[in-house]
């Protein structure tokens, strides 16, 4: 750790109110070139603590910038994981307030709920199948708080990852019998499509990013629990949105799931 317990809750602070109160800000590695990985993690971690404090509760976890068309637009190299809180959670067909955001973007994602505890080191595909109840279709909003979402690996992890809204809906589906690699999306942006992929996009296997997860927090003493939703990150480059925008994500045979903005 290069960064005292001071910095680190004075930067977690800062970034949470930057969220709350919906304002950017220079990513924090400009002032702090110094930081480190664990840092990042910990900045990111003491957000969370502040959100429990007020009573929230985590609902989920994700990885991000799993897919290259992430990375590539992102100019970054390793996917990254945060968490994901209980009013981070957007009914399926309901509506997101961009006043309460930066400037919004969404992902196509394909959701995971485990069903059995994961835990690293030594995950893989198959061990994350075997922990799966099912994959559902995901629409991750995310809202970096980075200054025109321009940021490094360090500051994005502080900044959890961007998370900001998810929806989750459409139908369920058995990972065992859907080949979630060649797995189609198509996402939809007032009726005209706009951005296109398959599961293979992410990792090779969306299941990677699970495993990927659940290895780190091996490494840490940790497991993804049984009954956890986890997000696999997005499958396409992530795409604007603004009040009035309509969004729509179609999933090769998991019917869709649709989300408003105003
Ligand atoms: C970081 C979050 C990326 C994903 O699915 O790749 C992410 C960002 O691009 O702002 O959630
Ligand atoms: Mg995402």
């Amino acid at each position: 750790m290069a960064l005292d317990k001071n910095t680190i809750a004075r930067l977690a602070e800062h970034l949470e109110n930057c969220e709350l109160e919906a304002r950017d800000t220079p990513k924090i590695t400009d002032a702090h070139p110094d930081m480190d990985w664990d840092d990042a993690y910990a900045i990111q971690d003491a957000i969370l603590q502040r959100k429990l404090a007020r009573g929230a509760r985590v609902v989920g976890l994700k990885a991000g910038l799993t897919s290259h068309a992430k990375m590539k637009q992102m100019g970054v190299d390793t996917p990254v994981f945060g968490f994901l809180a209980d009013y981070f959670s957007v009914p399926e067909g309901g509506v997101v307030k961009c006043s309460e955001l930066i400037h919004p973007k969404v992902e196509p994602e394909i959701a995971f709920v485990t069903k059995a505890p994961l835990k690293g080191p030594g995950c893989h595909v198959g061990t994350v199948l075997a922990a799966t109840d099912f994959v559902l279709p995901a629409i991750e909003i995310i809202d970096s708080r980075y200054r025109d979402f321009k940021f490094d690996l360090k500051s994005v992890i502080a900044d959890n990852c961007s998370s900001s809204r998810f929806v989750v809906g459409g139908a369920i589906g058995d990972a065992r019998k859907l080949d979630l690699r060649t797995l189609g999306v198509v996402l939809e942006k007032n009726g005209e499509p706009v951005a296109f992929g398959a599961g293979a996009a992410v990792l090779g296997h969306p299941a990677t990013a699970i495993a990927m997860l659940a290895n780190r927090l091996g490494a840490r003493g940790e497991e993804i629990p049984a009954g956890t939703l986890i997000l696999s990150g997005g499958i396409t480059e992530a795409v604007a949105v603004g009040p009035g925008d309509a969004i729509t994500l179609r999933a090769q045979g998991l019917g869709s799931v649709s989300v408003r903005f105003e």
